[in-house]
């Protein structure tokens, strides 16, 4: 190592840590400030008994970074953290140990906060939560209260994976394979009565809400397909048997996006658990019965992922004795239980267009059933054709576009009595049940005789209590509903939670009539407690509201919060779900939570694997720290690679980065009095610096704001010296950083006060010194034009607009397709047509 002037990560960071932390360096000012304010969030971590991934410092440095420069942009920042911190694997850690799980999750939080603290993140520390606290999950509990009271949970029977030799219910996490990942065992769905929230009823109120904050787009797009709004038609089949002919008690609906197509119909499906199974057979019309039966066994044992995408080759069964009449033409059609069809969507049964279907097609060719076409623009018959064409095949809808023709069999099929519009989605309620011990209490109660009167005069009770009758919830003053001790974590055999075997704290009184009630045993799933915590960290201490009023106008929405891809479907759209629902009920000033929300990529090993214990290739980020610090491992996270991808762990990076840092430690030497900064050399480069650490800082654009400052570090060593105030620029834009390292030279040069609060530097564009571009623009590969810009850098997309709108260009591209633009940076714009 070259002469480095004692750089001693160890000793500077145990000491800027412990400052800041004195100091209350990274607690927001009181909201009164004239300041703006700055919300910066990232995903609170599960504190798992094996500590810190390196994969949590990406996330949290990105963010620590923007929060850092926001405050020395006179921004009032608020960056808090805190503890998600019911879960499985502390649970399972307990019913093997027997260890009580909240004292197991002290040990952990305990850990963590030690290894958070070790990477000098500005957190503000005054804030944690920790959602197992009885004092937060108090409001987490009153928080479910206001869903009950407003009719939006109510309890109905849902399958839960139930292993078979455990006799437990297992977590959809915890079932992998279709097997139970405990001990590898079968796993069925077992029916059991579980609460559930009516998210559905806010599918359209989640997509729109989409349109009014700033998310990534893939994001964005995650979203609206999880939430799958669909526009349709029901087309309602009758029935038939051949002794009692068309059945009038009975028909068959299904739910299609192509009512165009009813003449090209040549089967229909239904789901395997569909009820209409049961009904038909408890008359006696199915004659094959048992076949149907065997095939209903198999197909439970599946998940819908393997039949819906994963599982190519089809499988069903015809059911005799019964057939399906096609509405627009009197033909019957023969009906299959199949399990392509899913249940729970749509109607549960599908109209089968082999010719224009690619699962019907599939299954059409398997059973050798009729396929007809019915859209013109086919090329051949060997695959179903998807595409746009006119109407044949179809009497009154023959000539008609598909477009046309769809609007004209929806009002036939209205007029006719046989069918609606509908709108459907993939969205589905959300099951808010766990059978489980470490999880929030439910706060309700069931009453026998309030089920009564419920029934019988209903205005005295609230949405929920008619919804569900019976179902009492506690009063606000009976909250926290605490988690009791037991003896036993291990679920009982039954399916129920550990706690229904607490008798005294299962046998209470009705909070309304005073009557004996049962608890609730049901715990909340793992993701309550994080559908709200961002609320709680603004007034974490308040124990009359779950947050105040003046303090949720001040601080929401939080303005940036950034976290993993695989939180986009769950936790984001709970989240913004229980806000959406909160603003309609008054609880919080705005309907969506989060104004920005962007995703860090993963962090692999060397080779390109996921990092995970079983691999025994986790980077464990506290022994790089003790190594070579904090700083080295922060600004080396950044550099990885584009912030939203994934990157490779690779220790010669860390240690180059170790060498950047080292070099800025030792450029200190090279300050000198007599030189002033107004005819430095140095002055554009400066300039030009400053623009781009701060833009990219903006764009998390994190690697090349870095490789930037490495320019101008190589840049300064080249010179003979420059003036202190010229090295104090590049020590503030390094502060995000390597902030430890910044402090301490700061103080070095003299500063009294700390650098957190610092001003951010401003570049002036009159002395960004204009380079010279010369692109040269090729169409199909040859030389066409050359444009020359006045910038040292161009952006891809100016350099393309630039190129097609350049006249000569334009000559050549003319009455052509463009099929593919390439851009080499600063060189060349090729277009290919
Ligand atoms: C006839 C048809 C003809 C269809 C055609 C498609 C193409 P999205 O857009 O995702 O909503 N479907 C309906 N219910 C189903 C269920 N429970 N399980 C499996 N598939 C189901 O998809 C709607 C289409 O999915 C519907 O339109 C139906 O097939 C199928 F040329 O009806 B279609
Ligand atoms: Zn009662």
């Amino acid at each position: 190592m070259p002469k480095i002037l004692n750089y001693d990560p160890k000793k500077i960071e145990s000491k800027w840590q412990k400052f800041w932390e004195k100091e209350k360096m990274f607690e927001p000012a009181e909201e009164k400030t004239v300041k703006p304010k700055f919300y910066g969030l990232v995903e609170f971590p599960y504190p798992s008994g094996d500590g810190l991934h390196v994969g949590h410092p990406r996330s949290y440095t990105a963010m620590d970074i923007i929060c850092r420069q926001k405050r020395m942009s006179g921004f009032n920042v608020l960056f808090p953290i805190g503890f998600d911190a019911f879960g499985l694997p502390t649970e399972n850690f307990a019913i093997k140990t027997g260890q009580p799980p909240a004292e197991v999750t002290k040990k952990n939080i305990a850990n963590f906060t030690k290894q958070l603290k070790m990477m000098g993140f500005g957190f503000s520390w005054d804030r944690v939560v920790n959602t197992s606290d009885p004092e937060y999950y108090r409001w987490t509990q009153w928080l479910f209260l206001q869903f009950f009271k407003h009719g939006l949970a109510y309890k109905t029977t849902m399958p839960i994976n139930w292993c078979k030799s455990c006799k437990i219910g297992l977590a959809n996490e915890e079932v992998v394979d279709g097997k139970c990942e405990r001990c590898g065992g079968e796993v069925e769905k077992r029916n059991k009565e579980q609460w559930m929230l009516a998210i559905t009823k806010y599918a359209d109120k989640l997509l729109a809400g989409l349109q009014n904050v700033d998310y990534v787009e893939k994001i964005k797009t995650q979203q609206e397909n999880w939430i799958g709004k669909s526009s349709g038609s029901l087309v309602k089949f009758a029935l038939e048997t051949k002794e009692v002919g068309v059945l009038d008690d009975q028909d068959l609906p299904v739910y299609t996006t192509r009512a165009d197509t009813l003449f090209g119909v040549s089967y229909v499906v239904i789901a395997p658990e569909h009820k209409l199974l049961l009904e038909l057979n408890k008359n006696g019309y199915i004659t094959n019965w048992s076949e149907v039966e065997a095939y209903i066994k198999t197909a439970s044992s599946k998940s819908d992922l393997e039949r819906a995408e994963l599982q190519k080759d089809k499988t069903g069964v015809e059911i005799l004795g019964v057939e399906a009449i096609n509405p627009v033409n009197g033909e019957s059609l023969p009906i299959y239980v199949a399990d392509y069809a899913l249940v729970n969507y749509g109607t549960g049964a599908v109209m089968a267009v082999p010719a224009h279907d690619e699962r019907d097609f599939a299954f059409a060719k398997k059973y050798q059933l009729p396929i007809m076409w019915v859209i013109d623009g086919f090329e051949n018959k060997e695959q179903a054709y998807i595409g746009d064409g006119k109407l044949i095949n179809s009497d009154f809808l023959d000539g008609l576009t598909v477009k046309e023709a769809q609007k004209k069999i929806i009002d036939w099929l209205i007029s006719e009595g046989r069918g609606e519009k509908k709108i459907n989605y993939k969205l589905r309620d959300w099951v808010f049940s766990r059978q489980r011990y470490w999880g929030e209490p439910i706060p309700l109660v069931y009453c026998e005789a309030c089920a009564e009167s419920v029934k019988k005069d209903n205005n005295n009770f609230s949405a929920g209590e008619k919804l569900n009758p019976g179902w009492v919830p506690l009063s606000d003053d009976k909250l926290p509903l605490e988690l009791p001790k037991v003896d036993n974590y291990q679920p009982t055999d039954t399916g129920e939670s550990p706690l229904s075997n607490i008798k005294d704290w299962v046998e209470t009184k009705c909070p309304r009539c005073h009557g004996p009630a049962k608890r609730e045993t049901d715990t909340m799933p793992n993701w309550a407690g994080s559908s709200w915590y961002f609320l709680r960290y603004l007034d974490p201490h308040n124990d009359k509201e779950f947050v105040s009023q003046e303090k949720l106008k001040y601080w929401t929405p939080v303005d940036w919060y950034n976290g993993g891809m695989e939180h986009t479907v769950l936790h984001l759209l709970y989240s913004r779900f229980w806000q959406i629902f909160f603003h309609e009920i008054g609880l919080v000033p705005t309907s969506e939570p989060y104004q920005k929300r962007t995703a860090q990529g993963m962090i692999l090993d060397k080779k390109g694997d996921k990092m995970s214990k079983s691999r025994g290739n986790v980077v464990n980020p506290d022994e790089i720290v003790v190594q070579y610090g904090a700083d080295t491992l922060r600004t080396y996270i950044m550099f990885m690679g584009p912030f939203d991808q994934a990157a490779r762990w690779d220790l010669n990076g860390l240690i180059g980065v170790r060498r950047f840092l080292e070099r800025i430690w030792i450029l200190r030497e090279k300050i000198n009095p007599n030189i002033d900064s107004k005819n430095s050399p140095l002055k554009s480069l400066l300039n030009l610096t400053i623009k781009k650490v701060s833009e990219d800082i903006a764009k998390m654009h994190f690697n090349t704001a870095i490789a930037k400052m490495m320019e101008l570090v190589n840049e300064m060593f080249k010179t003979t010296g420059f003036s202190q105030a010229d090295y104090e620029i590049l020590v503030k834009l390094i502060s995000p950083f390597a902030p430890h390292l910044a402090e301490e030279i700061w103080s070095l040069l003299g500063h009294k006060e700390c650098l957190v609060y610092a001003s951010w530097p401003e570049y002036e564009e009159k002395f960004i010194e204009k380079g010279n571009v010369n692109l040269i623009v090729q169409v199909n590969g040859k030389i066409r034009d050359e444009i020359e810009f006045n910038l040292s850098e161009v952006e891809e997309k100016d350099a393309t607009e630039a190129a097609l709108s350049s006249p000569t260009v334009q000559k050549w591209l003319a009455g052509k397709e463009v099929k593919k633009i390439i851009y080499v940076k600063n060189k060349l714009v090729n277009i290919a047509v």
